[in-house]
């Protein structure tokens, strides 16, 4: 029951956390599907903001699925290609999973998720996904840069602009909130053994 509950909300919300000081944080959900008949999975994009310059992370974790993510970060200069490349990242976190410490000037920037192996120029919404097109859910938490718009790809060629919440909690409300989760998760576990 907590989990469907849980999965039913992924892709169009968004748990905000605020930490103490400047630094920006966010944990997002999402999904790559991928399709073996056409050789092909989506990529999503992230389009974000940095307010301050330095170091921005982008940890991108498989949840389900045999899902291999990778990501790749471009400039944002209104027409996403291949020549606005400036770092990509494939196994960085644990595992298969990508995580990408950049620093990163005042701007913006747009982050591509996709499943292994993601080509430089595969900007979406899907990409030829021939070595093995492979899918599942995922997390990408960002820190050090605000997320503006999020534009998930479908298997037929088109992007939905997800709905997101982007709260700006300050840090007592947030420990509050994180309490709260916390009381939430360990309650359904203890239903789920009752059951
Ligand atoms: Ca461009
Ligand atoms: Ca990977
Ligand atoms: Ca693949």
């Amino acid at each position: 029951m907590l989990k469907k509950t849980l999965i039913a909300l992924t892709g169009a919300m968004t748990v905000g956390v605020g930490f103490a000081g400047a630094v920006q944080a966010a944990s997002f959900s999402g999904t790559i599907e991928s399709d073996a008949a056409t050789e092909s999975s989506t990529v999503d994009q992230y389009f974000v903001d940095v307010d301050t310059a330095g170091i921005v992370t982008f940890a991108a974790n498989a949840i389900s699925g045999s899902l291999d993510p990778f990501v790749r970060l471009y400039t944002d200069d209104g027409f996403l290609d291949v020549s606005d490349l400036i770092a990509f990242n494939d196994d960085g976190g644990p595992g298969f999973n990508s995580l990408l410490n950049i620093n990163l000037g005042i701007g913006s920037y747009v982050l591509t998720f996709g499943d292994f192996f993601l080509e430089a120029n595969a900007v979406g919404p899907t990409q030829l996904d021939d070595d093995s097109p492979e899918g599942g859910d995922y997390t990408l938490d960002i820190t050090g840069a605000t997320v503006t718009r999020i534009l998930e790809g479908n298997l037929d060629g088109t992007f939905t602009e997800t709905s997101f919440v982007a709260e700006a909690v300050p840090e007592p409300a947030s420990m509050l909130g994180l309490l709260a989760i916390g009381a939430v998760a360990a309650g359904g576990v203890l239903k789920k053994k009752a059951a």
